[in-house]
């Protein structure tokens, strides 16, 4: 199972930093809800992760106008990935809790363009 690793209070992590600007990330789409940014491990030209702005460690802790908001900026970042890599397909994965694979505790929803044979692994927990 995955540890955590960023166990910050809430407010002082990853993520949150990386929304208030105070750590480097290649963002991609912000709004009042949301912010996308490119994953710093690609598993595939244009992974992007879509999190809440505000702090909510999970899928449980997001509110339903967040839950929504969510998912039309992932839609949006399928959009740009078809338009700028032609795949095959793509893969939405979230995880929740260590249990889940989730290794940092800040909603975030995984958005990866596919190509066919392209041999990438969703094996969750990750090894
Ligand atoms: P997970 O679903 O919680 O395991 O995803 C966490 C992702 O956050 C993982 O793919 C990391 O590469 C990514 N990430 C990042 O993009 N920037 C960071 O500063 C850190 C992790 I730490």
């Amino acid at each position: 199972m995955p540890e955590f690793v960023d166990r910050s209070p809430p407010g002082e992590c990853i993520f949150c930093r990386i929304v208030r600007g105070e750590l480097p990330a290649a963002k991609v789409h912000e709004d009042a809800l949301t912010l996308a940014f490119m994953d710093i491990g690609q598993v595939t030209p244009g992974h992007v992760l879509v999190a809440s702005k505000r702090h909510a460690a999970t899928l449980l802790d997001l509110t339903r106008e967040e839950a929504g908001a969510v998912m039309q900026t992932a839609q949006r970042m399928a959009q740009a990935q078809q338009a700028a890599f032609a795949p095959d397909g793509i893969t939405l994965l979230q995880a929740n809790g260590a249990a889940g694979g989730q290794t940092v505790a800040h909603f975030h929803l995984h958005v990866v363009a596919r190509h066919t044979g392209d041999g990438v692994s969703f094996a969750w927990p990750r090894q």
